[in-house]
């Protein structure tokens, strides 16, 4: 029996569907999701074995021009997963017009390996736009095929995935069978807590925050877990807080739901949330937290 096995790297512009799509792929909530632009900050891997086949997926951060190092950091992501795919799958939305920075647009037209556009969000569209919005990537990108997807809905996800076996080069697995992901579990924690951030907080309060989780200690029915909300500014403190303690205890209580969930275990989660003057700007701080920086 021949086995299958390669790297297969989602990239395109922030908030387009990467992330529903390694997910919708795995079949578990490894990447969060949400609304908001520059949701996923680090490269994921998603891996889906079978007997025959290791579909090693990439979540990647979305196309940005960076502002500010950690940002230079999540480019870096997306640069490495130019580097070493196998296969590349190159997300739009409906109704979205070219990259937000031409030079990965022009890696992405010059590419040697096999690049499959997929047009996501399908479902909020109609057939017209679809087939002018289908024609517009063509011409874009002729050596790219299309696939019209929502990855939201699963449709179209299942025949992607089958063309993404045929593209894959024979090789032996890279990682033991029964792995899901690269990303130890305090990860997953971390994430979990910045999704409900995401959601709960405006403006540039998200992305000004990062979770470090301290302690996580499990027992044969129980995660005791104990991480730290990091801000900015002494300021975003009072308002991660809120009054009376009621908006971080929400973080809390949604965090710990979805939690239990994914590790199918009981989950208790004590937060508190410290100062660390512009770590987004400091390399020894983006380093601690696993960006290159
Ligand atoms: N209608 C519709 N919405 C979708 C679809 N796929 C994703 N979304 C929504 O689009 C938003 C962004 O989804 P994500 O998966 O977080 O997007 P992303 O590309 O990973 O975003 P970043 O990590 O910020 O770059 C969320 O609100 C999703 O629910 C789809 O097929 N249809
Ligand atoms: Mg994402």
């Amino acid at each position: 029996m021949t086995h299958k096995a390669g790297f297969v790297n989602i990239i395109g512009n922030p908030n387009v569907g990467k992330s529903t799509l390694m997910n919708a792929f795995v079949g578990e909530k490894l990447s969060i999701i949400t609304s908001k632009a520059q949701t996923t900050r680090h490269r994921i891997l998603g891996i889906v074995n079978g007997d025959d086949f290791q579909v090693i997926l990439s979540d990647t951060p979305g196309i940005i021009k960076p502002a500010y190092e950690l940002q230079t950091s999540m480019m870096d992501f997306v640069k490495s997963a130019f580097e070493d795919a196998d296969v590349l799958l190159y997300m739009v939305e409906i109704g979205e017009k070219a990259l937000k920075d031409e030079n990965f647009f022009k890696k992405l037209q010059n590419s040697k390996i096999p690049v499959l556009l997929l047009l996501n969000k399908i479902d909020k569209s109609d057939q017209q736009i679809l087939e002018e919005q289908m024609q517009y990537w063509q011409e874009q990108l002729p050596s790219a095929e299309i696939h019209p997807i929502s990855a939201l809905e699963n449709f179209n996800v299942t025949e992607v995935f089958n063309r993404i076996l045929e593209l894959l080069p024979e090789a032996p697995p890279y990682y033991p069978k029964d792995q899901m992901t690269d990303k130890p579990e305090r990860f997953f924690v971390n994430e979990t807590i910045r999704e409900k951030i995401l959601l709960h907080y405006k403006k540039e309060i998200p992305y000004s925050v990062e979770v470090e989780t301290e302690e996580f200690l499990e027992d044969e029915d129980i995660i005791r877990i104990r991480s730290v909300i990091m801000v900015e500014r002494d300021t975003q403190k009072g308002i991660i807080i809120g009054h009376k303690g009621a908006a971080i205890k929400k973080v809390g209580v949604e965090a710990r739901k979805d939690l239990e969930k994914f590790f199918a275990k009981q989950v208790h989660i004590e937060l508190y949330v410290k100062v660390n003057k512009n770590w987004r700007s400091s390399s020894q701080q983006l380093r601690r937290f696993g960006y290159n920086g």
